[in-house]
């Protein structure tokens, strides 16, 4: 996907200013005297939802990380440092000892088989609830992921003197028609029931979907999202880890 990369080009906002690779600090709070070293490195960009989708599960699992910021607007995504990492150049990727993984979805399902005994599962219950859980993660890289790239697209990364309110509107209208059909697929008070990989899945395109409306009120995108999403929403943002993972640059 190219958003964050026109996002670079046009507008610094969403894709944050941050150090570049090599000036970061790792985040080492989670480990504890006594501990073995971390081996686990995570590089991300600020406002992806792609790699808060995989920050979501590390936390989720508890397992020691080290984070690394990427600047899109420094174009280290592009950089051969990262490219060695992630051959596509995007964000995001892991290390963890000697083996490099992209693609979120993969990286988050490798957190859960390679760390079974950190944290609750991110794919929980039996084979037929982790594939309802594969399905949802899916749906929403399919339908949701496209629906909300277009809105991004029209807003985020359109000037606002080019503006086309029939071109917002239609954005914000399919992706509402997206999202309406999943109440209906909660099995609980998340949407698998437990908490899982379903909902750190979903839950960054639809924040980046309202950060739309933060620059666009008139989208008036929130008061239309259905109920349960709202809650459901609540529900994710009440998680003891979820604040430090909230883009920085949204505060
Ligand atoms: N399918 C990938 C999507 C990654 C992606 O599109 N990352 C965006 C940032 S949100 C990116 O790096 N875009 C820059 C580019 O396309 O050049 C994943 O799930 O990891």
């Amino acid at each position: 996907m190219l958003h964050c990369r026109r996002h670079a080009a046009q507008s610094l906002d969403r894709c944050q200013e941050e150090p570049g690779i090599a000036e970061l600090p790792a985040d080492f709070s989670r480990v504890r005297a006594g501990d073995p070293p971390v081996a686990l490195t995570f590089y991300y960009g600020a406002g992806s939802p792609y790699a808060w989708r995989v920050w979501l599960a590390l936390e989720h699992k508890g397992i020691p990380y080290e984070r690394k910021v990427l600047s899109f607007a420094e174009g280290d995504p592009k950089k051969p440092e990262f490219v060695a990492l992630n051959p596509r150049g995007k964000v995001l990727a892991i290390a963890d000892g000697d083996f490099r993984l992209y693609e979120s979805a993969a990286i988050v399902e490798y957190l859960d088989d390679a760390y079974p005994d950190y944290g609750k599962r991110l794919f929980p219950g039996s084979v037929r609830d982790r594939a309802l859980v594969r399905r949802m993660v899916c749906e929403a890289d399919s339908y949701v992921a496209a629906a909300m790239n277009r809105l991004v697209r029209s807003v985020l990364f359109t000037k606002p003197d080019e503006w086309n309110p029939e071109r917002m509107t239609a954005a914000r209208d399919e992706l509402l028609a997206e999202l309406a059909r999943w109440p209906a697929a909660f099995r609980g008070d998340y949407l698998a029931g437990p908490l899982s990989a379903a909902d750190y899945t979903l839950y960054p395109l639809v924040a980046l979907a309202l950060r739309c409306e933060k620059k666009q009120p008139d989208l008036a995108l929130r008061e239309r999202l259905p109920q349960r999403i709202g809650a459901w929403m609540q529900g994710v943002e009440i998680l003891p880890f979820f604040p430090k993972t909230w883009p920085a640059h949204w505060k």
